[in-house]
């Protein structure tokens, strides 16, 4: 059995979309980042980074006490070998989901985040910063839609470079992207959004919180946090 900590952000989807494509056993442990539910001490001990998603694996391979992971990324590679799914065989495949994934995590992810915060939540418009990070998000849209030139998904198969980056570009609208000029980021969105496990992790999630995270309240938890 998982424990998923999870809220109905981009990061949030990555892991609750492996759990649903692996039909992995797991609970849903809700952490209202909206509130501040990061900040309990008892989160804290599994995501010192006071970010989630985060999980705990009660019945790890190794069969020892059990397992807690924070960093989305991590958790989909580490949940992808429990299930012995969605990460390709063969050292070719293996690296290349790794590399897309590793990608994600430090270029896509990050640079829509900070587009996402400059364009819709930041205080002032700065348009230096808009600019930056929508010039930068167009950039790294178009890294894709090459890659995805000729092929159905990131790597040759369905895999958890898919799952880390689709959360994400599944918001194109908030990003200054005008996804007709990437038709095959188009084409592969609506690939992922077909599929039943990915429709039933949206779904749950929506069922958990129909409400936008940043609300005005959110903001004074959510930004300039500073050392605590
Ligand atoms: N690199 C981390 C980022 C996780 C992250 O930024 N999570 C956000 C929501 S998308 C969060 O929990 N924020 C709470 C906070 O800012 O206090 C990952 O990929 O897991």
């Amino acid at each position: 059995m998982i424990d998923l900590y999870f809220w109905t952000t981009p990061n949030g989807y990555k892991p609750l979309i492996l759990l649903e494509e692996s039909q992995t056993p797991y609970r849903l442990r809700p952490v209202n980042i909206s509130i501040g539910e990061q900040f309990a001490p008892e989160f804290l001990k599994i995501s010192p980074n006071n970010r989630m998603p985060a999980i705990v694996d009660h019945e790890p391979a190794d069969g020892g006490e059990p397992v807690s992971l924070f960093e989305s990324g991590a958790i989909l590679w580490y949940l992808a070998e429990r299930a012995g799914r969605f990460i390709p065989s063969g050292l070719r495949g293996r690296k290349t989901a790794l590399e897309w994934l590793m990608w994600q995590m430090g270029g896509l992810g990050p640079m829509l985040g900070q587009n996402h915060h400059f364009a819709h939540y930041a205080p002032q418009k700065l348009p230096y910063a808009i600019e930056r990070y929508v010039k930068e998000s167009q950039r790294l849209y178009g890294v894709l839609e090459r890659r995805l030139e000729g092929r159905a998904f990131i790597a040759d198969e369905y895999s958890v470079a898919d799952m880390a980056a689709y959360p994400w570009c599944l918001l194109w609208h908030r990003q200054g992207i005008e996804i007709d000029e990437f038709p095959n980021i188009k084409r592969w969105l609506a690939a992922i959004e077909a599929r039943p496990a990915v429709m039933r992790a949206y779904a749950l999630g929506k069922n958990l919180n129909a409400v936008p995270t940043v609300t005005e309240a959110a903001k004074s938890v959510l930004f300039g946090q500073g050392r605590r």
